[in-house]
C-alpha cells in the first residue's frame, strides 16, 4: 500500500524533447555508454539524511518542511519515513541509497535503546531492499550532530567518547554488512579542532589512526567485503578538519599503515572548500590508488560554505566523470547525491524534481565524458606529451638505474639543451568544448 506521499509512483524516461517535469530527459538507465548500461556507469544513490531527515533549518530559522513523520521522535514516525523513502527510490529507479544511524531512528536517549531502535529499522530496510531490489551504496555513523561529539569522536580528549564512537561505528558496520552495503564511509566532521589552544595534534592523530585500524580489523573479522572509505573535507563544522583533502588523507593512511585498506569518498563541495576542483581531487585519488566513490553535490560559489545543492552544471560534471571513466569507472563506488532541496522547496514533488534534474545532469555529463574519451584527441594529447619517457633509458632513470652524476654527465656529453614546447591549454579547452 502506497503512502500517497508522492504524486507519481514511477518517473518515466521520455527523451530530450519532453517538457514533463516528472520525467527524465537524458537518464535512460538502459542506454549503453562505453560498454555498460548508464545505470551501471552512474550507480546513483539517494542520501537518506537530506531528503527525509532534514527539516529545512538554517542558522537563522527553524523547520520549513512539514512532513507527516515530523516532528515525532518515535518508531512509528521512523517507519513511515522508511516507507516514503523506499517509494522515492523506486519512483526514481535509483539502484542505491545511503544513510547514517541517526537519520533513520528516533533518539531515545541511551546507547542501548538507540541501537535497538536502529536495528529494528534496519530489519525493515532489509525487507524493503528485498522487495524493491534497491541496494545500499554505503552506511555510515553520525558522529557529529549530538552534543557528546562536540569535541570530536575518535579524536575526543575523553576516552569514553572514543569508546562510544567505536561502539556506534561497530553497530553501523554490522548493519551495513547485514544490508549487503557496497561500502562503509567515515566522515569526520568533528575530527579536528575549534582552537589549537586546547588541542594536542599528536594525540588526536594517534587516536584517529587507532580507531580506523580497529574498524579495518573488525571489517575483516566479520567478513565485510565492502570498501572502507574516508570522506575528506577541510572545515565545517570544525574550524579545521584533519581529513582536509585527498592528499592529506593519503598521508594519514600511509602513516597508519592503511593505504591499501581504505579509499576516499570525494565530495564536489568539499573539494571546492579545500581550494581544489572536483576533478583535481578525483585525479589525485586515482594517482594515489585510493579512488572509491563520489558525493555529487555543489556549493553556491558565492556563499563560501557547504550548501549541498543538486548538480546542474553539465560541463563541470562532464569533467569529473571523464577522470572517473579514464580510471576505469566505478567498481564498488557510485554517485551519491549528498544534496538537499532548498528550504523554500516545500512540496513532495520538489524532492523528485531535484533528483530528476541531478540524474539528467549526470547522465549528460557522463555521455559527454564518454564522447571526449572515445574521440581520443584529449587523452592522446596527454599521452603524447609524456611519450619521451617511454624509452628504455628514461624508464631506467625512473627505476633508479641512473644517479644524479650520470644524469649530469649525459647532459654535457650529449649537449642536451631542451627546447620548450607549447602546453596548448586553450586548444585543449576548445577540444573539450566540442562535447559539452
Ligand atoms: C557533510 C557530508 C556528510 C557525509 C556523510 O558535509 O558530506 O553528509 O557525506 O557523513
Ligand atoms: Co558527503
Amino acid at each position: 500500500m502506497s503512502t500517497g506521499f508522492f504524486p507519481v509512483e514511477r518517473v518515466p524516461y521520455e527523451g530530450p524533447n519532453s517538457t514533463n517535469p516528472l520525467a527524465f530527459r537524458h537518464y535512460n538507465p538502459d542506454e549503453m555508454v562505453m560498454g555498460k548500461r548508464l545505470e551501471d556507469q552512474l550507480r546513483f544513490a539517494v542520501a537518506y539524511w537530506h531528503s527525509f531527515a532534514y527539516e529545512g533549518l538554517d542558522p537563522f530559522g527553524g523547520p520549513t518542511f512539514q512532513r507527516p513523520w515530523f516532528p515525532a521522535n518515535n518508531q512509528k514516525a521512523a517507519k513511515l519515513k522508511a516507507d516514503v523513502a523506499f517509494e522515492m527510490f523506486t519512483a526514481l529507479g535509483v539502484p542505491f541509497y545511503a544513510f547514517h544511524d541517526a537519520d533513520i531512528r528516533p533518539d531515545l536517549g541511551s546507547f542501548k535503546e538507540n541501537r535497538k531502535a536502529y536495528e529494528a529499522i534496519v530489519d525493515i530496510f532489509a525487507a524493503k531492499q528485498e522487495e524493491t531490489g534497491v541496494g545500499l551504496l554505503w552506511g555510515t555513523a553520525n558522529l557529529f550532530s549530538h552534543r557528546r561529539w562536540m569535541a570530536g569522536a575518535s579524536t575526543n580528549p575523553d576516552p569514553e567518547v572514543f569508546a562510544y564512537a567505536g561502539a556506534t561505528i561497530k553497530t553501523c558496520l554490522d548493519a551495513t554488512h547485514r544490508l549487503g552495503g557496497q561500502n562503509y564511509v567515515l566522515w569526520g566532521g568533528r575530527e579536528g579542532y575549534e582552537t589549537l589552544l586546547n588541542t594536542d595534534l599528536k594525540r588526536e592523530d594517534d587516536q584517529m589512526g587507532r580507531m580506523l585500524n580497529m574498524v579495518v580489523d573488525y571489517k575483516h573479522k566479520i567478513g565485510f567485503k565492502g570498501q572502507i572509505m574516508v570522506e575528506p573535507k577541510p572545515q565545517e563544522p570544525s574550524k579545521h578538519q584533519y581529513d582536509y583533502d585527498v592528499a592529506t588523507v593519503y598521508g594519514f593512511l600511509k602513516r597508519h599503515g592503511l593505504e591499501n585498506e581504505v579509499k576516499v569518498n570525494i565530495e564536489q563541495g568539499h573539494a571546492i572548500l579545500a581550494g581544489h576542483s572536483f576533478e583535481h581531487e578525483i585525479a589525485m585519488a586515482q594517482a594515489l590508488g585510493v579512488f572509491g566513490s563520489i558525493d555529487m553535490n555543489r556549493n553556491d560559489y558565492q556563499s563560501g560554505w557547504d550548501t549541498d545543492q543538486f548538480p546542474n552544471n553539465v560541463p563541470e560534471v562532464a569533467l569529473a566523470y571523464s577522470y572517473i571513466l579514464q580510471g576505469g569507472g566505478f567498481t564498488q563506488g557510485g554517485t551519491n547525491f549528498d544534496s538537499r532541496i532548498r528550504r523554500q522547496s516545500l512540496d513532495a514533488e520538489d524532492l523528485l524534481i531535484a533528483h530528476i534534474g541531478a540524474m539528467d545532469t549526470c547522465a549528460r555529463g557522463l555521455k559527454a565524458a564518454a564522447a571526449m574519451l572515445e574521440d581520443g584527441t584529449w587523452p592522446n594529447f596527454v599521452e603524447n606529451r609524456y611519450s619521451g619517457w617511454n624509452s628504455d633509458y628514461w624508464q631506467g632513470v625512473l627505476a633508479g638505474k641512473v644517479g644524479l652524476e650520470a644524469l649530469a654527465a649525459k647532459v654535457e656529453t650529449e649537449g642536451i639543451e631542451p627546447e620548450p614546447v607549447s602546453g596548448k591549454q586553450e586548444y585543449l579547452e576548445n577540444v573539450l568544448n566540442r562535447f559539452v
